[in-house]
């Protein structure tokens, strides 16, 4: 559970001292219209459900099947291609390929998947596609354990660890605050929301209701305030108050002249400015069925406030599962959290392993 953040409250000298400031490359900026005033719209958040004890095999079956749609798109289409082929040869890596673009692997990715088999298949002069397969598994599973590398958090050495959470909108970032609020509060922690969108009322309430169900405090102000300003007082109330944890929710979009990306350069500075070090963590928010877009809104933003870390969701309702893989090998930035739907358990954390064996099908793939 939350593996990422253990060493903050796993108390040792290491820990203390591991303040290492995070690498991340940065990519030239890709304009995109999503941080355009569009219409507003109010999200309701999903009911919660009765809470399921699962056992590691039932949470494992749950990912599985919750991620159907991709394996549908990339797996079981791979696996009848590898059956009904005796050889490898160029049609199998013509098919192959538009398998892995049509789940949205994206083309340098699948080219550099494929170049990268047929280097294998050539060199130890394979002949067998079962054994392709495997190489290509591999390899998909490379591209995302190598992101998980620079995945060092710049941990305060006391006081609250702060993460700003930034997104387009609809992505799922109130929501994904929300699961997080849970995850922090079953591991013991204290956990203080902030309400730093404050363009929509509808966006506070939002916030809101994730604050009740999870029995936590939500700081915010009146719709239209700076949201500089209630981040900066959301820092004052942690400190004096003593908070483990800190989750600030910003917007997608604005509804004035301001520029989303200025607007939060300027609460991550304000919240520098209050708290040394804070924001320990920037999360951003991708909605995995946006595809290839959610890579190019990932360059805009790490140009903008340098993400550390990464949070796919609605892995459950897409076929577009592909773009995990993709995500690691452009980016090179951990992915910390999947969602996999709207209830407040919906929220694994990320582990390579687990994702591609679930994909795969397999539990205890190495
Ligand atoms: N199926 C599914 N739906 C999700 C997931 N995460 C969020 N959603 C849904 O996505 C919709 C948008 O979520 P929000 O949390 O409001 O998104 P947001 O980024 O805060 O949106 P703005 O505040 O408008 O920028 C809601 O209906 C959520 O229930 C997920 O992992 N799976
Ligand atoms: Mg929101």
């Amino acid at each position: 559970m939350l593996g990422w953040f253990k060493k903050k409250f796993s108390k040792t000298e290491e820990n203390a001292t591991a303040a290492e400031a995070v690498e991340v490359p940065v990519a030239p900026i890709q304009e995109t219209e999503e941080n355009k005033p569009q219409e507003q719209k109010v999200e309701t958040p999903a009911a919660p459900v009765a809470e399921e004890k699962s056992t590691g095999a039932s949470m494992f079956q749950r990912l599985s099947s919750r991620l159907g749609k991709t394996k549908e798109s990339l797996i079981y289409r791979m696996d009848s291609l590898f059956l009904g082929k005796k050889e490898i040869d160029a049609d199998l890596f013509d098919e192959l390929e538009e398998i892995l673009i049509t789940a949205d692997l994206g083309v340098a990715t699948t080219m550099d998947l494929l170049d990268d088999a047929r280097k294998k298949v050539k060199r130890d002069a394979l002949s067998d596609p079962a054994v392709l397969k495997g190489i290509l598994k591999e390899k998909l599973c490379s591209y995302i354990t190598e992101s998980e590398k620079p995945a060092e958090l710049v941990m305060p050495g006391d006081g609250p660890f702060v993460i700003m959470v930034v997104g387009v909108n609809g992505v799922g970032k109130t929501t994904t605050i929300g699961k997080i609020a849970k995850k922090f509060k079953d591991s013991g922690q204290s956990v203080l929301l902030v309400a730093a969108d404050t363009f929509r009322a509808a966006a506070v309430a939002q916030l809101k209701i994730w604050g009740e169900r999870n029995a936590v405090e939500v700081v915010s102000k009146a719709e239209g305030a700076d949201p500089s300003s209630v981040a900066f007082d959301a820092m004052d109330k942690a400190v004096a108050d003593n908070y483990d944890v800190v989750i600030v929710d910003t917007a997608g979009r604005l509804h004035t002249q301001t520029n989303l990306m200025e607007e939060l350069k300027k609460i991550k500075r304000v919240m520098g400015k209050r708290l040394d070090g804070a924001p320990h963590e920037i999360m951003l928010i991708l909605d995995a069925t946006t595809g290839q877009n959610a890579v190019s809104q990932a360059k805009l933003f790490n140009e903008a406030v340098t993400i550390t870390g990464l949070a796919v969701t609605k892995l459950d309702g897409t076929a577009k599962g592909g773009i995990v893989a993709n995500i690691c090998r452009e980016l090179k930035i951990p992915i910390r959290f999947i969602g996999i739907g709207e209830q407040i358990d919906d929220l694994r954390d990320f582990d390579a392993d687990e994702f591609i064996g679930a994909l795969f099908g397999e539990e205890n793939i190495q």
